[in-house]
């Protein structure tokens, strides 16, 4: 009687710990705290607007997990803005690829060796800049050949936009300028304030490129609660009446 009573109280007591941490740091969820830990349901104002803009197409990873794809392969050339619920420290993995034939790597039926560009910036103020990593996958035409166009592929590993996929090989990428890439009308009418274009190192031969990055805390300081693991608590709020 005695010892299980005991027992009870050593699980309040450490349930109410693991509690108190969780609140003091939303960051560091106790494993198992004896009860359902409570979470305040996220609002869109706990989201972040991502927008990205390609030369010519992309699509973006974070966390590991899809969260945009260009919807226009080619041109017009446009931008996408979609709305994110960041968790960080957070991995970013974008594949960028310039308009190119698989076997030439020029575009317009061969007539010309078009350029690529990669922006992005999150609400967080996430931006792109030389502090990503970037590796091209697809070069083309070799040596500016255009006579007699040949490309070089390098095989993209299968989990390139894994969080623990291993970049530590990978050069920073380079930065570009407004200039160099010539974005269109729509890049002016998204906020980009403070981002810079990236590729490889160069532009115009390089097809594919993927681009890794890693936000360790919200760059503008705006503390944000962790909802990675939602589907594991108990939303604040009356339970739901369950469906008829
Ligand atoms: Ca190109
Ligand atoms: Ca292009």
């Amino acid at each position: 009687m005695e010892r299980r009573r005991i027992g009870i109280v050593a699980c309040g007591i450490l349930g109410a710990a693991a509690l108190v941490a969780w609140t003091q740091d939303p960051g560091k969820r106790p494993q198992d705290a004896g009860a359902p830990v409570k979470l305040r349901k996220p609002q869109m104002s706990d989201t972040i607007k991502a927008n990205v803009y390609a030369d010519n197409w992309f699509v973006l990873y974070i966390n590991g997990e899809l969260a945009a794809v260009d919807s226009i392969k080619f041109i017009p050339h446009n931008v996408i803005s979609v709305d994110l619920l960041p968790t960080y420290p957070m991995t970013i993995a974008v594949m960028a690829k310039d308009n190119a034939d698989a076997k030439t790597g020029m575009e317009y039926a061969n007539t010309n060796i078009g350029d690529g560009g990669f922006v992005l910036k999150f609400g967080d103020g996430t931006v792109t800049d030389a502090t990503w990593k970037a590796k091209a996958f697809s070069t083309g035409p070799v040596g500016r050949d255009t006579a007699n166009p040949r490309v070089e592929n390098t095989p993209i590993p299968e989990n390139w936009f894994a969080v623990d996929f291993d970049d530590s090989s990978w050069t920073p990428a380079k930065e570009y300028t407004e200039e160099e890439v010539g974005p269109k009308q729509p890049y002016f009418e998204h906020d980009f304030k403070g981002a810079k274009f990236i590729w490889s190192s160069d532009i115009a031969l390089d097809n594919t490129v993927i681009f890794r990055h890693v936000v360790k805390t919200p760059p503008d300081g705006k503390a944000r609660v962790d909802y990675s693991n939602l589907t594991n608590v108990v939303p604040e709020g009356p339970p739901k009446r369950p469906k008829k």
